[in-house]
């Protein structure tokens, strides 16, 4: 496989271009093409992507196709859609895609077709949905379901909690929907505080179904539901569900595995949304959407796979991303998604870029020479405008942003859907072009004050655009920042498939808890800090002092 590090001629001719990018403007940039906005938006599957503010000129976009080309973009686009098992640290196939593959397609995992696997969960899954939403499937007492909660964390919990806010308009609203990931007794506490346990029903979603956080809160679940029933642990059956690749621990916990809804190694957690850890989603939002959803994630794996990478766009996003972020230095990037149902993208967005990019060594163990994912971070406008923007126009890092915008509202009040995408574009010319110090002076801005109402610009960004924010549209944005990932990571030489960063603090925990609560007065043998930190929450766990001073 190819590797492209910093001596790599691709790698050279791009860090040329950026050299030049660095001395010119945006500003200029417009001034010199008049056809520039044109030439560098892209539309396909339903998305639009706008990437005329970014830095990039024919000869930028024409370096780094060449750069993902010499990194053998296209081959690893095909390994990970054949099913290779790409993910070399784990010795995994990444097949996502498979999970929206059509009924006919053919992928194979050790000579077995996987696709008629994925559409026999997503038709269990389908009754099982209509069952919920038609009031069929009953409690312990006979009750219909009112409330679903979906106990999981990280990629257990995180796109199924985003697809439900993003999706909510079409959704059900005749049941409840909650979402427990935080072992903080306070989550769950919260998400049952108003609900009966006769009508609610909880899924289970956790791949490995041994996750200390999700079954902790599964165990409490469990609790609170044979609390209401009288310990009738027949309860168990109608309250609970699982979805996980384990089905021994499944049934361990208690859970009928006829309950329970499958998925596959081949799947990671951060790309899950689409398997059976969406089940929540497709109770709210019925089988039909789901599979509309599908079909939109299904549209721009089509699209990723076949266009060329000049026109490609999560290949040009993820090509961006690495420019901005090793080249440009860029350390972070915003996602502005100007939709409220889109509030939870920014953080779904964190899971899925930075737990797969945020890496330090390439698939040969070599360092990598330039930084790797950015941070990713952000919040819905028009929000944000009122909060972090500031830094954003006139701070001293330049943070690219994606600006997300539906065309058409979901909901039609007077001018708010005008003011909206007002905003929006507005923000992102503003970035672009700033405001010189000799505008603010003419408009008669006292000199003392013209330094603290200049704009610098020249501050890069890109606006995606969908038509309505329809589960379709929102598997198109999903499989968009997920290829872009994928294409980031291939440049970069990293698998960002694994996530072995997440390990170290868990395997501390374990043997820290044990210190916690053991009742005599334990031999530390930490740091110093570790082990105060330790003797002062056992203090005031003992009743001793709550002061933290
Ligand atoms: C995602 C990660 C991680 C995982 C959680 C939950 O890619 O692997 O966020 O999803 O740790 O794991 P379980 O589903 O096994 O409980």
């Amino acid at each position: 496989m190819a590797m492209v590090n910093k001596t790599h001629a691709a790698w050279h001719a791009v860090d040329a271009a950026a050299e030049g990018i660095r001395r010119g403007s945006l500003a200029e940039l417009f001034a010199r093409d008049p056809g520039r906005a044109e030439r560098f938006t892209t539309s396909a599957a339903g998305l639009l992507f706008d990437y005329s503010k970014q830095f990039a000129t024919t000869d930028v976009v024409e370096r780094l196709v060449a750069l993902a080309e010499a990194a053998g973009l296209p081959d690893r686009i095909e390994a990970m859609f054949r099913g290779d098992r790409i993910n070399t640290t784990e010795q995994r196939p990444v097949l996502h895609v498979a999970l929206r593959a059509p009924r006919d397609a053919v992928i194979e995992v050790d000579g077995r077709n996987v696709v008629p696997d994925v559409h026999d969960v997503l038709e269990r899954m389908a009754a099982f949905a209509r069952e919920i939403r038609s009031g069929t499937w009953r409690g312990a007492s006979g009750k219909p379901i009112r409330a679903v909660v979906n106990i999981g964390i990280g990629g257990s919990d995180l796109g199924p909690a985003m697809a439900y806010e993003a999706l909510r308009f079409h959704a059900d609203r005749g049941i409840e929907f909650r979402f427990v990931s935080n072992v903080d007794g306070t989550d769950f506490a919260e998400a049952v505080l108003d609900l009966d346990p006769s009508d609610t029903l909880f899924i289970v979603s956790s791949k490995t179904f041994t996750t200390i956080e999700t079954m902790t809160n599964a165990r409490t679940a469990r609790e609170w539901i044979l609390a209401a029933s009288g310990g009738d642990a027949t309860a168990v059956a109608r309250h609970f569900v699982a979805v996980s690749t384990n089905a021994s621990e499944v049934a361990r916990f208690g859970i009928d595995t006829g309950n329970m809804f499958g998925f596959w190694d081949w799947v990671g957690g951060r790309y899950s949304m689409g398997s059976a850890i969406g089940l929540s989603t497709m109770i709210a939002i019925g089988p039909e959407a789901f599979h509309d959803m599908l079909a939109g994630s299904r549209a721009v794996d089509e699209h990723f796979r076949t266009a060329p990478l000049a026109a490609n766009i999560p290949a040009l996003h993820g090509l961006l991303t690495v420019f901005n972020a090793s080249l440009l230095g860029h350390a972070t990037a915003a996602v502005l998604p100007y939709d409220q149902y889109l509030r939870r993208f920014p953080a779904y967005l964190q899971q899925l870029t930075m737990e797969s990019n945020g890496k330090r060594v390439r698939l040969d163990g070599s360092p990598v020479e330039s930084p790797t994912g950015p941070v990713v971070w952000g919040e819905p406008g028009t929000n944000g405008q009122h909060s972090f923007y500031q830094l954003l126009h006139q701070g001293t890092v330049v943070v690219p942003c994606d600006f997300i915008g539906c065309l058409r509202p979901l909901h039609e009040f007077g001018q708010h859907h005008a003011i909206l995408m007002a905003n929006m574009i507005a923000q992102a010319e503003a970035l672009a072009f700033g405001k010189p110090a000799a505008a603010v002076a003419a408009e008669g801005v006292s000199p003392e004050l013209v330094p603290h109402r200049t704009f610098p610009g020249n501050r890069p960004s890109s606006t995606i655009l969908v038509d309505q924010l329809t589960p379709r549209a929102l598997g198109t944005l999903v499989a968009l920042y997920e290829h872009s990932v994928f294409t980031q990571g291939v440049v970069w030489g990293i698998n960002s498939f694994d996530q072995w960063g997440v390990e170290l603090g868990k395997v501390l925990a374990q043997r820290i808890i044990p210190e916690l609560e053991s009742p005599t007065e334990p031999v530390l043998g930490h740091d110093a800090s570790t082990n105060a930190l330790i003797r002062r929450v056992r203090r005031a766990r003992s009743g001793g002092s709550t002061d933290p001073s």
